[in-house]
């Protein structure tokens, strides 16, 4: 069967368009009843979804279910994760490989869906599970035979994000004199700072890129080596790796130990890999990595049930898609009311706007429906003192989603006006769900609020090691079966060469050592160094 369908072409599609013209209604007194929001409700690997605050109704949700049936979508996350090439455009040239992050975590069975890359996981687990045994055990020290307390992670884009945000997320849980820092702007300000607050001969430095030939990561990774050696250390006892098999990276003479990924795991989709993996586990204890892996196992498992309502990251890929093609919403705020995710947006940012900012087709035609949204978001209460006035009541309708905990991570919390914190944060995160749906009028126009701005809720018991795998898997396969659903490629990143070809020209011009190729007089680059002061030739 043919699982790459064109979005345009779909019977369910024209349904929806007729549907969107009369969406359901959230702003009536009666929109809202007791049996809608109870019902509007899914739940799957630690979460509770509630999207009685969508614009849907029945209808729209049994024609979803059609879309969903008649794009295979299940089928082709079910191909997806049994190592079908699924990273492809057919009829050019393209990475043309499996998209196999779920590997990593499909270890708790006897019968994973793609045994090969699975048993690739495990060797690496095992050794990563090797190596943390003998830091445990003084076997690897310093050089004065001292333990090391810090992990510095030197990558950027995927290799950089997703662990950030997981060990922003999971700090409660760092073993007792373990931390982990993250370098991966070029800005050698990012480093100096890094470097500052750390003590060097105690620190480990994981410098992880798949490609081994990322300009950031490897100037960073000399700086650091440069850093070492000025404070007297061996950087090859400091020095460690996650680099894909065969990279220039690859070479263990480099460095202290080295870990693999491999080309079918993406960058953005490489969190639960080693390259979250190895510093995660350094900080936060290899068996609290296992329970982020269960936890992403678990919607991985979610994402296989053929009902769009007991199909958790399907259901909010499809809710996504009637906001984004049908009721015509340009962007998504993600609001998690938990500081602790405070660098999941930033996650989510790159993985949805780098996998479904496309405008070419698994068939390698332009497409004529509108893909990814732009994804932005900040924690909250934070963002209500900041930009929800224009989310309540400016031009741009801006679908939500709220993501939060019915616990607080340390339980040290405290009764002020007969609630604890805790309450007034979850308390406010219900309120603004309502508020964006419901609306208020009002006589003065300047205090009405419209509503019927679409959101929906993720209320998972504590922000853990599990949920926090469960959460980010969540999202991946909410992002992949959009993308399955516009028939783009979500796997690649073209879109991101242009720029770095140009950097280079324009610091052809910059180096100190100039490389022969000099750019022409007139080329537009060198007016522009000059208009930016950079350059007086
Ligand atoms: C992610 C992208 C990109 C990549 C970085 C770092 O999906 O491919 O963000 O992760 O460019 O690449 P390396 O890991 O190869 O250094």
């Amino acid at each position: 069967m043919d699982l790459f369908k064109d979005f345009g072409k779909m019977k369910a599609v024209q349904k929806l368009e007729q549907l969107a013209q009369t969406p359901y209604s959230l702003t009536d007194p009666t929109s809202l009843p007791p049996e809608r929001i109870a019902s509007y409700r899914t739940s799957a690997c630690g979460f509770d979804f509630l999207y009685s605050t969508q614009r849907v109704d029945k209808k729209v949700m049994q024609t979803l279910q059609e879309l969903a049936d008649e794009a295979c979508l299940v089928e082709q996350f079910k191909a997806m994760k049994s190592g079908a090439i699924m990273n492809k455009i057919i009829g050019h040239e393209s990475e043309d490989r499996p998209a196999l992050h779920t590997a990593c975590r499909d270890i708790f069975t006897q019968t994973p869906c793609a045994s090969q890359a699975t048993a690739e996981a495990k060797t690496q687990l095992a050794r990563l599970q090797k190596f943390l045994t003998d830091l445990d055990k003084g076997i690897i020290t310093n050089h004065q035979g001292q333990s090391f307390t810090t992990m510095v992670q030197v990558g950027i884009g995927g290799s950089d994000l997703g662990p950030r945000a997981l060990y922003q997320a999971l700090k409660p849980y760092c073993q007792h004199g373990r931390q982990a820092c993250f370098i991966a702007n070029v800005d050698p300000d990012d480093a100096a700072d890094v470097l500052s607050g750390i003590d060097l001969s105690r620190t480990l430095v994981n410098v992880v890129s798949k490609s081994g030939t990322t300009l950031e990561t490897l100037t960073n990774e000399q700086l650091v080596r440069s850093a070492l050696t000025a404070a007297g250390l061996n950087p090859a006892r400091h020095m460690i790796a996650v680099t894909g098999q065969g990279s220039p990276m690859d070479d263990p003479d480099q460095y202290l130990a080295a870990f693999h990924m491999y080309d079918y795991i993406g960058g953005r989709y490489s969190a639960t890999s080693m390259v979250g993996g190895v510093t995660l586990a350094f900080a936060l204890g290899y068996e609290n990595f296992l329970e982020l892996l269960r936890g992403g196992n678990a919607a991985d498992l979610a994402g296989e049930q053929e009902d769009i309502t007991q199909n958790l990251p399907l259901l909010m890929a499809l809710l996504g898609i009637w906001n984004r093609n049908f009721l015509g919403y340009n962007t998504l705020a993600i609001l998690p009311y938990s500081q602790a995710l405070l660098r999941f947006p930033a996650h989510l940012q790159q993985c949805d706007m780098e996998s479904n900012g496309k405008q070419v087709s698994r068939s390698g035609k332009p497409v004529s429906w509108k893909t990814g949204p732009i994804v932005w978001g900040e924690p909250g209460t934070n963002g209500q003192h900041a930009f929800y006035q224009l989310l309540h009541q400016g031009t741009e309708i801006v679908p939500a989603e709220f993501i939060g905990f019915r616990s607080s991570q340390y339980q040290q919390d405290i009764v002020v006006n007969n609630s604890t914190s805790q309450q007034k944060l979850l308390a406010n995160m219900l309120a603004q769900s309502l508020a964006l749906a419901a609306g208020r009028p009002a006589a003065n126009p300047n205090k009405s609020f419209s509503g019927n701005r679409p959101n929906s809720l993720l209320i998972a018991d504590q922000l853990t090691p599990y949920s926090m795998g469960a959460l980010l898997a969540l999202y991946e396969h909410k992002i992949t079966m959009q993308g399955f659903c516009w028939n783009i490629n979500s796997f690649d990143q073209e879109g991101v060469q242009l720029g770095k070809m140009l950097a280079n020209r324009i610091l052809s011009e910059l180096a100190e050592k100039k490389e022969n190729t000099q750019l022409p007089a007139d080329a537009p680059e060198l007016a522009l160094l000059k208009a930016a002061n950079l350059k007086n030739r």
